[in-house]
């Protein structure tokens, strides 16, 4: 089984408030058919989650009403972009069914606690994809959060064990440096704890959950001996599909942990 995140980069345009780039999850979701892989999704919010969660400060929880129409209308929004995803993957001839991290789970100070994962388990069994998302979920002590498709990429590897985890972006990978203002920065094409300490920009901090680096993070600890975590460009036709059929490709794989 393979785990699959579609980054907010990549399914949105990040610019404009809830805008679904349609042309490229189609291409995405037949992709995915063509390799023939098992896989199951996760996908970020891009411009339908992070542009009312950054004005309204959700990733910090409760701290003044004026926040609790935004928590209702970001959970809308991310519910309107799965629901266009999954219309995708069902065009695709992929059976797929919602599963909303918001209305499903809860968190602690944070943390997604995913203790009953039979919703998961009963979709897997009958050959039905499973789709979670990052979302607004309710949080014990907080009283609500964000929680990011990276989380839950975290605790699913926990859950089904899978043998490769993959996040599209629309970016070829971890640059030494910032590729949009530093022309002569490098890909890395493998990185472990140690290197990613050296990497001096942040990329992409325009998200309420952190941008590559966070990222890079998150798949540090996801990785294992048995399993690769790679970082791979959506936005070049072919390269997903390639990758998932185990062909190399321009990626970057997170490697030793964190
Ligand atoms: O794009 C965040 O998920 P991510 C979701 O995976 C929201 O970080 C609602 C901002």
């Amino acid at each position: 089984m393979i785990l699959i995140k579609l980054g907010g980069s990549v399914i949105t345009d990040k610019t404009q408030y809830r805008t679904f780039n349609k042309d490229v999850v189609r291409r995405l979701c037949g992709e995915i058919k063509d390799s023939g892989a098992s896989a199951i999704i996760v996908h970020g919010g891009g411009s339908f989650g992070h542009v009312l969660a950054k004005e309204y400060s959700l990733q910090n929880g409760f701290a003044d009403p004026r926040q609790i129409p935004a928590v209702a209308r970001t959970q809308y929004d991310m519910r309107e972009l799965d629901q266009m995803v999954i219309g995708e993957l069902l065009d695709a001839d992929i059976p797929a069914v919602s599963v909303p991290p918001g209305s499903c789970f809860m968190m602690d100070g944070g943390k997604l606690i995913l203790d009953d994962p039979e919703v998961l388990f009963s979709a897997s069994r009958l050959g039905i994809m499973p789709v979670l998302f990052g979302d607004v979920v309710f949080d014990r002590s907080k009283g609500f959060g964000i929680c990011s498709g990276d989380q839950i990429m975290e605790v699913l590897c926990g859950l089904y064990n899978p043998q490769k985890v993959v996040f599209v972006s629309d970016v070829d990978g971890l640059f030494d440096k910032d590729p949009k203002t530093n022309p002569d920065s490098k890909l890395l094409t493998e990185v472990t704890s140690e290197l990613l300490a050296e990497v001096s920009s942040d990329i992409g901090v325009d998200d309420v959950t952190g941008g590559v680096r966070a990222k890079m993070e998150a798949m540090l600890r996801i990785t294992s001996p048995e399993r690769d975590c790679i970082l791979v460009n959506g936005s070049v036709p072919g390269r997903l599909r390639s990758l998932l059929k185990g062909e190399r490709v321009i990626s970057t794989t997170a490697k030793g942990g964190l």
